[in-house]
């Protein structure tokens, strides 16, 4: 078994409900169990066009190969109606995986740990939100990348099912 995390990104149709049933469609397969879950962030495009994105990260352990792991991810991402005409295209759901345990490789259909994890607030914040001291062999203690990502906009949004992110104590009631 290898823990893996794998970040979730959307701008097109209902981000928040596409990832929500993504997440539970990935729940559902018994060849991976998720262990962790972030909330929802709203961040600002990144080298990319279209709209604010809602993304999120998953903690998972699976018996997969870590390409077992990505066409179980592709296959998702088909379901939610991927399409991409152009490279960074507005999209209704990607899925990246963060980093696999174990495992450094650098090869054009996978790339491990993914090779922008440190230069993307949409992925650090809500990867170290369920793994606050993560730890990757030649990148380091990853919240010390933070800092340098301070200037891409990001908010997290309040979740339903518990009260992060909501600062209101006197609203939290009606969640
Ligand atoms: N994904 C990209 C490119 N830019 N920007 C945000 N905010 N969120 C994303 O998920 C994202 C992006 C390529 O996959
Ligand atoms: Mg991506
Ligand atoms: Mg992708």
């Amino acid at each position: 078994m290898a823990r893996a995390f794998i970040g979730f990104g959307g701008n097109l149709g209902d981000s928040r409900q596409l990832i929500t049933d993504a997440i539970v469609c990935l729940a559902q397969r018994c060849e991976l169990q998720i262990l962790a879950k972030s909330c929802f962030y709203q961040s600002a495009p990144v080298d990319a066009a279209g709209g604010d994105y809602i993304n999120a990260v998953i903690e998972i352990e699976t018996e997969l190969s870590p390409y077992g792991l990505l066409h179980v991810c592709q296959a998702v991402e088909q379901e939610f109606g991927r399409e991409r005409p152009y490279a960074n295209a507005p999209r209704t759901l990607d899925l990246d995986i963060l980093s696999f345990e174990g495992v450094s490789q650098t090869d054009t259909e996978l790339t491990l740990p993914h090779p922008r994890i440190i230069e993307r607030s949409f992925v650090l914040l809500p990867l170290l939100e369920i793994a606050p001291d993560f730890f990757l062999p030649n990148i380091g203690d990853l919240k010390t990348y933070l800092p340098q990502v301070a200037n891409q906009r990001i908010e997290k949004l309040p979740c339903r099912n518990c009260n992060c992110g909501e600062k209101d104590v006197s609203r939290q009631a009606s969640h």
